[in-house]
């Protein structure tokens, strides 16, 4: 009973972790690989990927929802929250700051509000279940946004709006649509008011 509550109307669990995305997989080079934080920020920023590494992590479990119907329970992930990098003062949004944007290699793109992405069911990943992440899922770094159990109080989107292969931060002051966003699917998507589709 416990765990019906926690899936949301017209979807249904899996237990395999199913592999989604347009486009290939982008290789990983260490070297010129970089992580870039722009926009309505106080300073731009370029991190390499062991500055990238020398943030302090942590760990937490997710229930991952995709538009597309499955759902995944008590995932578990390990990196940081922007709410720790802006608490920490390492990214510091300016004023008029309302919504960023993720890039992610080859282009793709999503949008959230930044009170959103302050919550802590959005984490910039570098693992998934003990292990670095895999490259079909996003290696080396991905955002991951999903519900935490038995926590009600944060909006739950759908797992389109985490990127894979994640390259950068862009901070804006006014919304604009990401890949999918443009494509048809809700501009807010909120898993518990099936917004998959916004027509
Ligand atoms: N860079 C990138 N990130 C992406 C996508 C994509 O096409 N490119 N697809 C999104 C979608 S639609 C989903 S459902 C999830 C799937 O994550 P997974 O393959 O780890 O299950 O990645 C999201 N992040
Ligand atoms: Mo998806």
């Amino acid at each position: 009973m416990e765990d019906l509550k926690r899936i949301p109307p017209g979807q249904s669990t899996t237990r395999d972790f199913p592999v989604l995305h347009t486009g290939p997989i982008p290789e990983f080079k260490p070297a010129t690989w970089d992580f870039r934080v722009w926009g309505a920020v106080e300073t731009s920023q370029c991190l390499t990927w062991d500055q990238v590494l020398a943030i302090p992590r942590m760990k937490i479990q997710l229930d991952l929802h995709c538009v597309t119907g499955w759902s995944k329970l008590d995932t578990s992930w390990e990196g940081f929250t922007l709410k720790f990098l802006v608490r920490e003062g390492i990214i510091k949004p300016k004023p008029e700051a309302h919504y960023i944007m993720q890039h992610a290699d080859y282009g793709y793109t999503t949008n959230l509000p930044l009170d959103v992405a302050l919550q802590e069911n959005f984490l910039i990943a570098t693992h998934y279940d003990g292990t670095p992440l895999t490259p079909d899922h996003g290696y080396p770094l991905r955002a991951v946004i999903g519900s935490i159990p038995g926590e009600k109080s944060l909006k739950d989107v759908y797992l389109w709006k985490g990127a894979k292969w994640l390259r950068g931060l862009e901070f804006l002051s006014e919304d604009r649509l990401g890949f999918w966003e443009a494509n048809g699917y809700h501009n807010d998507g909120d898993v518990w008011r099936e917004q998959r589709s916004s027509r």
